[in-house]
């Protein structure tokens, strides 16, 4: 277990009002795709909100983090506007990346949120190209890559921690162990009973946390942060959590555990802190619904901005898309 002190009561209400943000984000998605408002491939992570969450207050602005389609969660933590997103997810104008990313190539870098790939295992090179960056530079950035269970049975994995190691780069492995890659259980296509056992291998710190325990969840996190910011290279965490629904919007998830869903579902890590919140006398049930309030009307001025946000024209086709001088 880490060595490093407890988030204090100001940085866990911090941790609750980001969880609570990603909640409502998810809500309202899932709500707004349902009216037919809104088409797109929507991956939840209702469930998993604690992971960015309890890491990005410990990370600044100009720190990296790559993430994976299922990943909004963590852009959003790491400070993703609302609107800029919304706009996005929506194809439009107004958007993070003018509308032509959409929502599996989100990218924020103001905020240091540096790619959203589709590709399983693509953030960790990603992640490392950056670190390597950032060392070069002498600049103390830090670069989190996030990704799944699934994804470390992919070669990319095995690659960049090696690199990384041999480097000693200042990078994070972040998996967030879901229990499913698809509609595969984990089980039955990993060889490792615990992900993080393979940095044995690597010759990096292996972390397994329980990813929906905050306080673990940041200390954990900080001491990663800590070390790679210190020179001395990588951490693979191995962030224990459950998504709540399946794989992708309109899955039926017949092939999940129901017994084990539904334990999961009850045990939801959101209201399970604000209860904890209220009390250690951390906030008042008064003011933790007036923050759930402002979350709401923020989704809502978002949502109306993008859908009123115009697509972008077809003489845009091809902007942002070639280096300029490249040739046609
Ligand atoms: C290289 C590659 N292989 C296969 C796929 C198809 N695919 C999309 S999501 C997915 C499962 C990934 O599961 P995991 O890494 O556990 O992440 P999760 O979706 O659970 O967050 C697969 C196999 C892909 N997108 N890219
Ligand atoms: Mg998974």
């Amino acid at each position: 277990m880490s060595s490093n002190p407890e988030p204090g009561p100001d940085v866990l209400l911090e941790i609750y009002r980001r969880m609570a943000l990603l909640k409502a984000n998810d809500e309202r998605s899932r709500k707004v795709i349902k009216t037919g408002r809104l088409v797109m491939p929507y991956y939840s992570y209702r469930g998993q909100e604690v992971i960015p969450s309890a890491l990005s207050v410990s990370l600044t602005d100009d720190d990296y983090i790559c993430t994976i389609y299922r990943g909004i969660h963590d852009m959003l933590a790491k400070g993703m506007p609302l609107k800029d997103l919304w706009a996005e997810i929506a194809g439009r104008v107004d958007g993070t990346c003018k509308g032509k990313g959409g929502p599996m190539h989100l990218t924020y870098p103001s905020k240091g949120i540096m790619v959203t790939t589709g590709v399983v295992g693509s953030s960790m090179p990603i992640a490392n190209g950056l670190a390597w960056g950032a060392q070069l530079a002498g600049d103390g950035r830090v670069a989190v890559a996030n990704f799944g269970d699934a994804a470390s049975n992919i070669g990319a994995f095995h690659e960049s921690l090696n690199l990384a190691s041999v480097w000693k780069l200042p990078v994070i492995f972040l998996c967030q162990n879901n229990l499913y890659g698809e509609h595969t259980r984990y089980e039955k296509a990993t060889s490792a009973k615990r992900i993080a056992d393979r940095a044995v291998g690597y010759d990096m710190p292996g972390v397994r946390v329980d990813g929906n325990d905050p306080v673990a969840m940041y200390q954990v996190a900080r001491e990663a942060i800590e070390r790679a910011r210190a020179g001395l290279g990588p951490t693979l965490i191995e962030a224990m959590t459950f998504r709540f629904h399946g794989h992708i919007f309109g899955d039926a998830d017949a092939y999940m555990d129901k017994a084990q869903k539904a334990a999961a579902i009850a045990a939801d890590p959101v209201p399970r802190l604000r209860a904890r919140l209220i009390a250690d006398g951390v906030a008042t049930e008064e003011a933790l619904a007036a923050m759930e309030a402002g979350i709401e009307a923020d989704l809502d001025e978002a949502v109306e901005f993008a859908l009123a946000s115009p697509h972008p024209d077809l003489s845009e086709l091809e902007t942002d898309v070639y280096a300029p001088g490249a040739p046609a």
